[in-house]
């Protein structure tokens, strides 16, 4: 058994590619946290599957987004890596956790509300409602103690915590209840063409999202066409030069150089030369990572092998505590 602590996270399947705020905002620390961690790093089908998804598409992008947690440094045999619904126990779970969730709590979620208001209420999904409960029994059936998240998923791990609290009180202590490791909040990527919006793998355009396995031409266009602004001087200043500051951010993730550094050293010059020097540190970085994630894809096989080998090492941590789960609530075990 390992003595360090159990961390556990996860992204949905839902592009082609990651981008570079994915990697920035989570891959990056993910992989650091690895080494002082008993990781656990999840790829969420049945998360994605609360939106409409195509069927063929999903199967892809679940099998190129673990191929690029791989490429991104994270370990599948040190840490474990593993599909989602390769384990059934985490909807088993979460089915005994919808039961003990309020729908008023679940109702206050924010994501739930934003992106309910997207669609409208009438036409989301059960399943997107009951979204942060699957996330919960992510969670929870791993002992985890820490939980890597942007800021947006902390009052999902907030439920988390609740539903935890109140099995262990109604039913005798089951659950270790886990704590949020809010990511470095500098580390928040902006879309290049909307610096004053998120960069997302969902945007409506991908004029401005950077992907880890676009070619490097194409990648090193996107930066050189970087909104900035008007006036020239290379200052970070969220408000008054969003698009600047968001290179600065990036500049920064990539080359491991301090923002007030990257500042002194693009005194006197320009624009072009921030966005040449971002462009060549991104693609430097992303270029063999892309090369890693296509071999990986290219034989499609070994990488399910990875997959199926790392769900088995998954699977022997979820059973037990579901069976212990099915016990606490009194379900008849099968002889
Ligand atoms: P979607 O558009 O499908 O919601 P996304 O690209 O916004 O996807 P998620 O799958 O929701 O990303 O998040 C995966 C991880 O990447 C999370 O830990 C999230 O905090 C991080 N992340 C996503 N976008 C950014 C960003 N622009 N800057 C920093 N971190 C980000
Ligand atoms: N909701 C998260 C993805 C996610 C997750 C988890 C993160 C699903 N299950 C468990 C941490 C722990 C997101 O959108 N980033």
């Amino acid at each position: 058994m390992s003595t360090k602590p159990r961390l556990f996270s996860g992204m949905q399947p839902s592009a082609d590619s990651l981008q570079i705020g994915n990697y920035i905002g989570a891959l990056l620390q993910w992989r650091e946290m690895q080494t002082t961690n008993d990781a656990i790093f999840c790829v969420v089908d049945l998360h994605a599957l609360t939106v409409p998804q195509d069927p063929k598409l999903l199967a892809e992008q679940t099998r190129k987004t673990a191929a690029q947690y791989i490429a991104a440094g994270i370990d599948p045999e040190k840490s474990i890596l593993f599909v989602q619904s390769h384990v059934p126990a985490h909807p088993q779970l979460a089915w005994i956790l919808n039961t003990i969730t309020g729908f008023g709590e679940a109702s206050r979620m924010t994501q739930f509300k934003d992106k309910a208001a997207k669609t409208g209420t009438d036409s989301a999904s059960v399943g997107l409602f009951a979204y942060p409960v699957l996330m919960a029994a992510d969670i929870l059936l791993y002992d985890t103690v820490a939980v890597p998240v942007g800021d947006d998923q902390k009052q999902h791990v907030e439920l988390t915590r609740d539903v935890a609290n109140r099995f262990n009180s109604r039913f005798g202590d089951t659950f270790v209840v886990p704590e949020p490791v809010i990511m470095k909040a500098t580390a928040r990527i902006y879309d290049l063409q909307n610096p004053t919006s998120k960069m997302s793998k969902s945007a409506a355009s991908d004029a401005g999202v950077v992907w880890m396995l676009d070619d490097p031409g194409k990648t090193a266009k996107k930066i050189k066409s970087a909104v900035t602004d008007d006036d020239r001087e290379i200052r970070f200043d969220r408000g008054a030069k969003p698009g600047v500051s968001n290179l600065l951010t990036i500049l920064s993730a990539f080359t491991g150089e301090s923002v007030p550094a990257l500042e002194a050293s693009f005194a006197g010059k320009g624009y072009g030369d921030l966005k040449t020097t971002v462009a060549d540190a991104v693609v430097a970085t992303f270029d063999p990572m892309r090369a890693r994630a296509l071999e990986l894809l290219d034989d499609p096989a070994e990488l399910d092998r990875i997959l199926g080998r790392n769900a088995e090492r998954a699977l022997a941590i979820a059973g037990p505590k579901l069976e212990l789960v099915y016990d606490r609530v009194g379900l008849l075990r099968r002889s």
